[in-house]
């Protein structure tokens, strides 16, 4: 019965996505709806239980307290060579392309999911997407059970140093999602302000009355922008073909958003709560940024997932 269900159309698509940030009409958020949906998350997130074994104590500390950790020189220098060269092999004899297909792009970019990749993988797999201490951690940040591996994709971003026009969505502060979602970021290259370093506001993944307000206010928003619909045009960013609402300058005062850069060397991985503010930095070089992108966004799922589908479990 529940193999059947799952298997209709529209329960299909809604058991393969995880839980969308914003949902419903304008009516709907101007109603409450977003405010409901985000404290409801956060209820359930406090009540759930989570283990948290020595070893990974200190980084999940870090989340918690920050929303976003390092851990420096994480591969053995042996290791990361081998990573390095599975990484070059994948992109053997592929060109970079305009980022979102944007004809005028200033920012160039590949990516790789780790799960087309037939001959090569194997050791990226194993240190990212098997490598158990970091299914722990994202476990216990989010106080959910890993129910399978992480999505895993191999990035090149790189910058033409023509002057084209800005096309990166993602370098517009952002949240990612209005409950806990882990996103690892692990770098091939020195990162800083030269080559498009994370950005996070720190801190700014606590649930507070302030980030409620935001939400209740962005939604409005967003639902509006979904629908065509006229709002504060001084309030989206556009970016090539796309349109992004940013946070209105009230809440990020309100807020306290301070922007950190996170500038690491080659063989770190950053790891981050993405209901926190963020965005990919600029990249005012054509210094490359290659790096190995671990999404734990999954485990955020619709409600009823978990009872109907069977890879849910
Ligand atoms: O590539 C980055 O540095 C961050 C992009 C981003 O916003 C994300 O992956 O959620
Ligand atoms: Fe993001």
């Amino acid at each position: 019965m529940h193999n059947f269900l799952a298997n209709l159309p529209i329960l299909r698509a809604y058991l393969h996505n995880s839980v969308p940030y914003h949902v419903g009409s304008i009516w709907g958020n101007r109603l409450g709806l977003q405010v409901l949906r985000t404290t409801s998350q956060y209820l359930q997130f406090k009540v759930r239980s989570r283990s948290l074994a020595n070893d990974i104590s200190k980084c999940v500390s870090a989340v918690d307290e920050d929303g976003v950790a390092l851990i420096e020189n994480f591969l053995e220098p042996s290791q990361f060579e081998k990573v390095r060269a599975e990484f070059e092999a994948a992109f053997k004899g592929i060109e970079l392309s305009p980022y979102k297909n944007d004809v005028n792009a200033k920012l160039f970019r590949t990516q790789i999911a780790l799960s087309e990749l037939k001959h090569v993988g194997s050791t990226i797999s194993k240190h990212f997407q098997q490598n158990d201490m970091l299914n722990r951690i994202a476990s216990a940040a989010v106080r959910r059970k890993i129910s399978r591996l992480p999505d895993v994709h191999l990035d090149w971003y790189q910058s033409s140093s023509d002057g084209a026009a800005d096309n990166d969505i993602e370098n517009i502060l952002h949240a990612d999602l209005h409950t806990a979602t882990v996103k690892m970021f692990f770098y091939l290259d020195n990162v800083n302000e030269s080559n498009g370093a994370f950005i996070y506001a720190k801190g700014s993944h606590q649930l507070t009355l302030n980030r409620l307000r935001h939400e209740y206010e962005f939604s409005v928003r967003q639902a509006k922008l979904k629908k065509g619909v006229p709002s504060d045009k001084a309030l989206v960013e556009v970016r090539g073909k796309e349109f992004r609402n940013t946070i209105s300058p009230k809440y990020r005062q309100a807020m306290n958003i301070e922007e950190t850069q996170i500038c690491v060397n080659r063989n770190t991985l950053v790891i981050a709560n993405n209901m926190g503010f963020h965005r990919r930095g600029e990249f005012p070089s054509n210094r490359p940024r290659r790096s190995i992108q671990i999404n734990y966004r999954y485990l955020e799922e619709p409600f009823g997932k978990r009872l109907l589908s069977r890879s849910g479990r």
